[in-house]
């Protein structure tokens, strides 16, 4: 598998982990999002939408395929190689789990991908502090509902007693609201998350500053 991803991209970030937590070894090429890159040529015939993450399968994983949108990659990991598993396995569970991914996945990260910050820039006139505001406004109530989610679905993890997909969206969102100078006080259920995917080999691994493309 090549993953096409970049560095600091939550969703590239979340797709890191999981394919770390399935233990599945694969190659990364960087797409340098700051150059445009994702708007190249060869890019686009990748991923029309011109967005990372795209995972690129070949024949041994049912390819030659290209995946795109990192919701679906996820899925389709789980549903391709079960162990261990990212979903729970009672129907009600998995439903919650795939709710607590969805409000990063849907309601947090689209309003503050790097095409969504680069237009409210635009439109305040350049203004940093604007745009880090805008991040806030929407990081903010995110996380408060998570950390209500967690304390009454989390045990250890977001959800329960071992990472799930809600981990995978949770720590990107997390390393995200650090650079927009979010700390983590408010939210203890979430920093002790946080703390805890910090020791997990899978999680480590994927973090933005290990990656061979990071500044
Ligand atoms: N819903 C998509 C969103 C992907 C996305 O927002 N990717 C960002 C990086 S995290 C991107 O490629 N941005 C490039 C741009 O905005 O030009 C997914 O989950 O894969």
């Amino acid at each position: 598998m090549i993953l096409h991803g970049y560095w600091r991209s939550g969703t590239s970030y979340r797709t890191r982990i999981a394919l770390n937590l399935k233990g599945l070894t694969y190659d990364q090429v960087g797409v340098d999002l700051r150059a445009g890159a994702q708007r190249s040529d060869a890019f686009l015939a990748l991923n029309p939408q011109g967005m990372v993450p795209a995972l690129e399968l070949g024949p041994e994983d049912g390819g030659p395929a290209v995946l795109t949108q990192s919701p679906a990659i996820l899925e389709w990991l789980d549903e391709a190689f079960p162990e261990p598993p990212l979903l729970p396995v009672n129907k009600i569970e998995r439903a919650h789990v795939r709710a607590m991914a969805a409000l990063v996945e849907c309601d947090v990260h689209p309003l503050n991908n790097l095409r969504v910050l680069k237009a409210v820039r635009e439109i305040s006139g350049g203004d940093q502090a604007d745009t880090d505001a805008w991040a806030a406004r929407w990081i903010r109530p995110g996380l408060e509902a998570l950390e209500s989610l967690i304390a009454r679905h989390g045990r250890g993890w977001c959800f329960g007693e071992t990472p799930t997909l809600a981990d995978c969206c949770l720590i990107p969102q997390a390393y995200s609201a650090t650079r927009f100078n979010i700390a983590l006080d408010p939210w203890p259920r979430i920093a002790a998350v946080v703390a805890r995917a910090a020791l997990h080999p899978a999680f480590a691994a994927a973090h933005p500053d290990r990656q061979a493309d990071a500044d």
